[in-house]
């Protein structure tokens, strides 16, 4: 089993170093050409429980993959890590031609959408979602840093659009066991690489309860420019995360996820775990960059109008973080 791991972020160099380290080839489609050539020159630096490792991969810039790769009798396993506003149509052109038919597709990226445009774009793949807990902080173009243990959950997802549906209902049961005997290589692959995994039959809950997490502490934080920890110890910023939480909540329960009637008590672990961190939409608008307001909020008011129920709120703080750029 190889793995192509298309982007070059936190998450792409923590699992990249972590699958080499344990003898899988690892290719890194970066976005640059300047980051693939340093990392095929110098390996991933893994900076993890005190220790620096340098680990070799080979790595190109994805834009240089003008025809199909290489075809071998290995299953290729795709991680798809970019954030979703660089999930376009012309990247999705590029991962066609490194995806064959049959080989594993994981879509990593926070909100909704990404895995039915996957889905549309990769026809006879198996394309599995993944939600990852894991902390990492990328520190120059190939050093990571693993701030904080966490768990990979990958299944399939149901696409809840019923224009999207992916063939897969339609299976042979030839093809269905061959497809889990892929998914099982594939934990056994990541376990192996000292991944702490979670095969999981329920990953449209475990999208949308990551999916609450990011719509109340991403555009809160990008908003008022505060880590994570410090939204709870405001009173009027912890009112709108309540507010927030609420309005959001009740739209993923009328699309289908599970309420345990724990989820605010997740919000706050959250908040006061990774309290030190800045979000992933906060370092986003600090350095200019598109946000994922549009598949986080964006994607929670979508939800809301296909189940017919109010998302005012989330639609106020899509417009207010889309209001923080010039045009
Ligand atoms: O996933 C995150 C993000 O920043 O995108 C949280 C959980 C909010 C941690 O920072």
């Amino acid at each position: 089993m190889r793995f192509e791991i298309v982007g070059g972020g936190a998450i792409g160099l923590l699992y990249g170093a972590r699958l080499a380290l344990a003898g899988y080839p690892v290719t890194i489609w970066t976005r640059t050409r300047k980051q693939a050539e340093l990392l095929s020159d110098e390996g991933i630096e893994l900076v993890a429980g005190g220790t620096i490792h340098t680990i070799d991969v080979s790595a190109s810039p994805i834009t240089e993959c003008s025809r199909p790769v290489e075809r071998t009798s290995e299953h290729k396993v795709l991680l798809i890590t970019v954030k979703q506003p660089q999930l376009t149509a012309v990247l999705l052109e590029y991962i066609r031609l490194i995806a064959e038919e049959g080989d594993i597709v994981v879509g990593l990226q926070n909100g909704v959408g990404h895995i039915e445009s996957i889905q549309h774009s990769l026809p006879g793949r198996i394309v599995l979602a993944g939600v990852t807990t894991e902390g990492a902080l990328r520190h120059g173009l190939r050093t990571v840093e693993h701030t904080g243990e966490g768990v990979l959950s990958i299944g399939e997802y149901r696409s809840t659009s019923l224009t999207e549906a992916s063939g897969d209902e339609l299976l042979s049961q030839s093809d269905r066991m061959i497809r889990e005997s892929r998914q099982k290589m594939l934990m056994n692959a990541l376990s192996k690489a000292g991944i702490a995994i979670e095969l999981s039959n329920e990953m449209n809950n475990r999208v949308y309860q990551k999916l609450l997490v990011n719509a109340v502490i991403n555009p809160l934080t990008a908003l008022f420019d505060v880590r994570n920890g410090e939204l709870v110890h405001h009173p009027a910023r912890l009112s709108l995360m309540k507010a927030l939480h609420e309005e959001t909540l009740s739209v993923l329960t009328a699309s289908g996820m599970d309420d345990d009637g724990t989820s605010w008590d997740r919000l706050l672990q959250v908040c006061d775990r990774t309290s030190g961190n800045i979000s992933s939409m906060l370092s986003d608008v600090r350095a200019g960059r598109l946000t994922e307001i549009e598949w986080i909020n964006g994607g929670v008011c979508r939800l809301a109008d296909d189940a017919g129920v109010n998302a005012s709120l989330n639609r106020s703080v899509m417009h207010m973080v889309q209001a923080m750029f010039k045009s």
